[in-house]
């Protein structure tokens, strides 16, 4: 018996790769466990000499859709240009992020080829987002995206053509991912069941989805309201939902400047949607 804690980083039918210190082991799930089900990112208590998975730990979290557990930081790749810019979809993985317990991590790309007008928007929201607590990088700033990856699982977010693999390939040469791909979507009617794998990189472990771009929010109203982290609840009614004018601070707020439009646009736009 020698019994670790790893992390299971891929799945394939009955078979568990699991990793642990660099090395890793293919296990097979031992009595209990059968029926549980385990995901990519659980972090699992094996027997390295018999190679069998014995128990699971308590996940952080859990996103569907790529079905994958404990992720640390969700990199929201944000292009300016084709794609266009969509602060509705960057608002919708930001909280995503805060009712998963994930830390943001805004990345714009392709400010190289966007006009005027469009980066004047996007350097205007990047200090909005900045002002409020997020981290914002653009795809130049690779020193400082390596520092955010050390020792963390890592999923990345973002429309298709956004520059995600194109990303990946600078932080790591031997990659060598394709780009400028039209990927297949996880539209309806498509059975694009792909299972998702955690790849190791040095001490990061990232999620190899072709990225969370057409997730659907499964939160309520009052997870979606507090994904809105500077909202706040200082408003006159303590159950506001911030739609009616009567006494709402957020309203406010956005009248006089201090919260970014497009942010309360979206609020409402998602709030509807439940
Ligand atoms: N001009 C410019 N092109 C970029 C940038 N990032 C990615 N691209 C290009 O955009 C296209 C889509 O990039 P890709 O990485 O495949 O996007 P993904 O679908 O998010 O993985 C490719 O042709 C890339 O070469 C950038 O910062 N500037
Ligand atoms: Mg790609
Ligand atoms: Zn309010």
């Amino acid at each position: 018996m020698n019994k670790v804690l790893g992390k299971i980083i891929n799945i394939n039918k009955d078979l568990y790769t699991v990793i642990y210190n660099n090395s890793v082991f293919p296990c097979y799930v031992r009595g209990k466990l059968r029926g549980f089900k385990l995901t990519v990112g659980d972090n699992v208590i094996f027997d390295k000499d018999n190679l069998t998975i014995e128990e699971v730990t308590p996940r952080k979290n859990t996103l569907i859709r790529p079905l994958i557990s404990n992720i640390d930081k969700l990199f929201i790749v944000t292009s300016t240009h084709l794609p266009e810019f969509s602060t509705y979809l960057l608002d919708k993985f930001l909280v995503l992020s805060e009712v998963n317990n994930i830390k943001p991590i805004i990345i714009i790309t392709k400010l190289d080829i966007c006009n005027k007008s469009e980066k004047r928007e996007v350097l205007k929201s990047a200090k909005y987002y900045r002002k409020i607590g997020y981290k914002v990088y653009t795809n130049k700033d690779i020193r400082k995206i390596k520092k955010e990856m050390k020792s963390s699982v890592i999923a990345l977010a973002g429309q298709t053509g956004a520059g995600k693999s194109t990303l990946l390939n600078k932080i790591d040469k031997t990659l060598n991912l394709k780009t400028g791909e039209v990927s297949t979507h996880l539209g309806r009617g498509k059975h694009t069941t792909r299972m998702v794998s955690l790849i190791p990189i040095n001490d990061t472990l990232i999620a190899d989805t072709p990225g969370f771009s057409s997730l659907e929010l499964d939160m309520s109203k009052e997870e979606v309201m507090s994904g809105f982290i500077e909202f706040g609840y200082k408003c006159k009614y303590s159950s506001c939902t911030h739609i009616n004018n009567d006494g709402c601070s957020v309203i406010d707020r956005v009248n006089k400047g201090v919260i970014l439009k497009s942010r309360y646009e979206n609020y409402l736009k998602l709030i509807k949607e439940k």
